[in-house]
Order: structure tokens, then C-alpha cells, then sequence
């Protein structure tokens, strides 16, 4: 893989998660507790399926995919929306398009100076999180 994502990873910075989280239409009272998580990543690679766990104290999220092959994708616990999902390699993002009824609407990962990155998006809004290794 062009980039080893892979490993436990403890957020350091999120930037826009309300912008983000508005665009979704998330309710107030939902964007307020999620503004205060400490989110954690668990990237894993099993053969050529790829596994991204976001957990929290509030709830976790699992999405597992292998590159280049669509999935149906249900968003459970966030937006609690069906979309259809394709990660690819763009250079050295990991790139997630999701194609539902909210355009625009993905995530981008990548490591710079030992970090790794993550950009979602929806609808023009680009929330920026930053997380250090464990
Ligand atoms: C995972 C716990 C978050 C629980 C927040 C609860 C309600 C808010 C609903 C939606 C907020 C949207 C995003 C919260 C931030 C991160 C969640 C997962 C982001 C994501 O799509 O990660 C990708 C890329 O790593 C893999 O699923």
C-alpha cells in the first residue's frame, strides 16, 4: 500500500466536526456530545480487506472495504444513512467516496510527519481531524 495507515491512533486536533456534523443534519443535542469525544482510530489490513474502527466512551463506528470494490455502506449510529462507498488510492490519500443523498460526501486519509490526517466532507463543509500514534 502506498502509505501504512495502520495502527491505533489518538485524535490531537478537530477542526469544523460542527460544520461537518450540520451538514449531515445532525441534531443539536447529538453534535454537542460529539464535539466533546476523544475519538480514537484503529486501522487494520487482513489480506486485501482494510478495516477503520472510530471508537469513543459514547459510540463506535466500523467500516470494513477492500480498495477499488464499491460497498453498500450504513452509517449507523452517525447519520444512519445508506450509501454506496469506494476507496481508492489518490497518490498517497486513501481516498472514500460515499454516493448518497448528500453530495459531495466522503473522507480523505493520509500520514504527514508521522500523523495521520483525516478529512471528511459533505456538502462544502471539510472537517480536519489529526491524530498521533498510541
Ligand atoms: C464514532 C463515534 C462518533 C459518535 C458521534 C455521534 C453522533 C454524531 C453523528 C455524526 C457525526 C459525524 C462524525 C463523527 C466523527 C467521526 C465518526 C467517523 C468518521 C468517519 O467516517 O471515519 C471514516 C474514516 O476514518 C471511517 O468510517
Amino acid at each position: 500500500m502506498p502509505a501504512n495507515l495502520c495502527g491505533t491512533w489518538d485524535i490531537i486536533s478537530n477542526v469544523n466536526l460542527e460544520g461537518y456534523m450540520v451538514a449531515l443534519g445532525i441534531s443539536p443535542q447529538l453534535r454537542k456530545i460529539a464535539l466533546k469525544l476523544k475519538l480514537k482510530k484503529v486501522i487494520e489490513q487482513q489480506g486485501d480487506e482494510y478495516i477503520i474502527k472510530t471508537t469513543s466512551t459514547f459510540r463506535n463506528y466500523t467500516v470494513s472495504f477492500r480498495m477499488g470494490q464499491e460497498f453498500e455502506e450504513f452509517t449507523r449510529g452517525l447519520d444512519n444513512r445508506n450509501v454506496k462507498s469506494l476507496v481508492t488510492w489518490e497518490g498517497n490519500k486513501m481516498v472514500c467516496e460515499q454516493i448518497g443523498e448528500k453530495k459531495n460526501r466522503g473522507w480523505a486519509h493520509w500520514i504527514e510527519d508521522d500523523k495521520l490526517h483525516l478529512d471528511l466532507f459533505c456538502e462544502g463543509e471539510v472537517c480536519s481531524q489529526v491524530f498521533k500514534k498510541k
